[in-house]
């Protein structure tokens, strides 16, 4: 079955949102494979998830944000479970995404920072999947 990682991302934690993103996957009818609350993320491990993302001028207010607080990560399975959790998720700007996502849903605008803050991270692609989970949980 197919499977992809998500994150709530510590903005998600930091709002007490991580219960209504899982009701989302639950409701959804995805098997949660892998569940872990991470209370502190290296810096190294944010470069080698966005390892594409790295020479932008805005990464390291990336980074900032990712390592501000605690995350949750998983694995979840389902029938084109990649693409459709991107689309339960919503367009990377808030203010793009169509109501009913969780970024329209939930999110703000970008943050003081210039970060854009919403909530969620989804695999883009079967490749980035086993990259992803490989990266966080080894296997
Ligand atoms: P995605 O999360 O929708 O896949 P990506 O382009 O992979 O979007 O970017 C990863 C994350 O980096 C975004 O979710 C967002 O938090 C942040 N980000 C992306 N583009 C920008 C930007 O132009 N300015 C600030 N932060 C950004
Ligand atoms: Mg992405």
């Amino acid at each position: 079955m197919e499977k992809t990682l998500f994150i709530v991302k510590p903005d998600g934690v930091r709002r007490g949102l991580v219960g209504q993103v899982l009701q989302r996957i639950e409701q959804r009818g995805f098997q949660l494979e892998r569940l872990e609350y991470r209370s502190a993320v290296s810096s190294e491990l944010i470069d080698q998830h966005y390892e594409q993302l790295l020479d932008k001028a805005f990464y390291p207010a990336i980074r900032a944000f990712m390592t501000s607080g605690p995350l949750v990560v998983g694995v979840i399975s389902g029938p084109k479970v990649i693409e459709c959790w991107r689309t339960m998720m919503g367009a990377t700007l808030p203010e793009e995404a169509l109501p009913g996502t969780i970024r329209a849903d939930f999110a703000h605008a970008a943050s003081p920072g210039g970060t854009i803050e919403n909530i969620v991270h989804g695999s883009d692609s079967a490749a980035s999947a086993a990259r992803e989970i490989k990266l966080w949980f080894g296997e």
